[in-house]
């Protein structure tokens, strides 16, 4: 199946920031990855806006599903996110989005002036929807899950640009590549909520498949046959 043009666009554009990098390169997770997707170089006004307007995109495709009064960006690269994407979000429906609001949260939280962890709206509450740049074993993501909850927020939705659709990592006495499934496929199981992605793996391989070179093909179709999550 050929990729959709918007797919393609956005490939392009992490491809000219190098963005999306081929190489050798090693994960928090400690995975050695012949891929690597760094949202913190789309930090060029034209690419800045190209993503957060892929980002609001994709989220207004899943409305009214997802109804949601905050957008949360995680410390630090969810925080211009959630910022940008918000205001693409506003202008793409004012009636819609006009009262959604973006929060953040503080690494080191604040002892003096209006104190705290968190900038921007509480989320005591709220309907909030995380917003960051890549899940791979979803530890980030559960980091932030654990904060709207310490809030007393509640979670309604994820969104992250790539979505690199990795197993969760082996838990002791298991087999590193035994079939398993995804970060996102438990998270979205666990709290029931959706979990979004612009880009995935799949879609890039798909890419290189007429696009690319034979060498970086070979070696995105080994990684994934060895971490590809089974959902
Ligand atoms: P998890 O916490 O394992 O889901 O990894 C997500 C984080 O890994 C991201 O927030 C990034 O800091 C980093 N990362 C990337 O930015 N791009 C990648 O392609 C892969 C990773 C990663 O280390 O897995």
């Amino acid at each position: 199946m050929a990729l959709a043009d918007h797919k393609a666009t956005f490939i392009q554009s992490a491809l000219s920031a190098n963005a999306l990098s081929f190489g050798t390169f090693t994960l928090k997770s400690g995975r050695t990855s012949p891929y690597f997707f760094n949202a913190g170089l789309f930090h060029r006004a034209s690419l800045f806006r190209s993503i957060s307007l892929a980002y609001a995109n994709t989220l207004a495709s899943h409305t009214p599903a997802l109804d949601f009064d905050v957008l949360f960006g995680p410390a630090y690269k969810g925080i211009p996110l959630a910022a940008s994407v918000l205001d693409k979000l506003a202008g793409l429906d004012e009636k819609r989005y006009g009262d959604v609001s973006y929060s953040f949260n503080r690494k080191e939280a604040k002892d003096h002036g209006e104190g705290g962890t968190i900038v921007g709206a509480g989320l005591k509450g709220k309907r909030v929807v995380i917003i960051d740049d890549v899940i791979t074993a979803g530890t980030a993501i559960r980091e932030a899950i654990e904060i709207i909850k310490a809030q007393g927020g509640t979670l309604v939705g994820i969104i992250v640009a790539f979505d690199r659709q990795e197993k969760t990592p082996a838990k002791e006495g298991e087999d590193e590549v035994a079939p398993r499934g995804s970060a996102i496929g438990e998270l979205s199981r666990a709290y029931e909520i959706p979990v979004l992605s612009i880009l995935n793996l799949d879609d890039v391989v798909q890419y290189l498949k007429t696009l690319g070179t034979p060498e970086d093909l070979k070696r995105l179709e080994e990684y994934r046959e060895r971490y590809r999550a089974t959902d």
